[in-house]
């Protein structure tokens, strides 16, 4: 089953959007396998936008990312990748169309409110670089019966 890399950036994590945006993915029918609160290091800042380090802003991006706790997640279920991004909007805000997340809650493109990894490569090297092995849980929600 197919699984991506979500993150709520900091500005996500300051506006309380977490529960807003685990829930968006929820109700979508995608099942969380992984989630934690976290500071990110310069270290790894700079290994995850590594594909960004000749670009003009890429300072701006490694200060904003730690600047503050992000809530890192793996997601799995059908083309949760490129759907995943479907739900979150283009990049720049001023392009996301209503009803996704960064059209619904973001104004500029350096404060986006979520990443989430645009390929399958990418995917796995975003959830190698942030969660170890045992942190990820694989579950079947159908099981048991908790619920009355
Ligand atoms: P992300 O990696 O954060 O999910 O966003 P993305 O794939 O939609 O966009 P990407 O091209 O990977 O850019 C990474 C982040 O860099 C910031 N950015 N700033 N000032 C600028 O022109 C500019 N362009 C990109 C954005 O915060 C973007 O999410
Ligand atoms: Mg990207």
């Amino acid at each position: 089953m197919e699984r991506t890399f979500l993150m709520v950036k900091p500005d996500g994590v300051q506006r309380n959007l977490v529960g807003e945006i685990v829930g968006r993915f929820e109700d979508k029918g995608y099942q969380l396998v992984g989630g934690k609160l976290m500071n990110i290091s310069q270290e790894l800042a700079e290994q995850h936008y590594g594909e960004h380090k000749e670009r003009p802003f890429f300072g701006e991006l490694v200060e904003f990312i730690t600047s503050g706790p992000v809530f890192a997640m793996v997601w799995e279920g059908e083309n949760v990748i490129s759907t995943a991004r479907l739900m979150m909007g283009a990049t720049n805000p001023k392009e996301s169309a209503p009803g996704t997340i960064r059209g619904d809650f973001a104004v500029t493109v350096g404060k986006n409110i979520i990443h989430g990894s645009d390929s399958a490569e990418s995917a796995s090297r975003e959830i190698n670089l942030f969660f170890k092995e045992e942190e990820l849980v694989t579950y079947d929600k159908t099981v048991n019966n908790w619920i009355n």
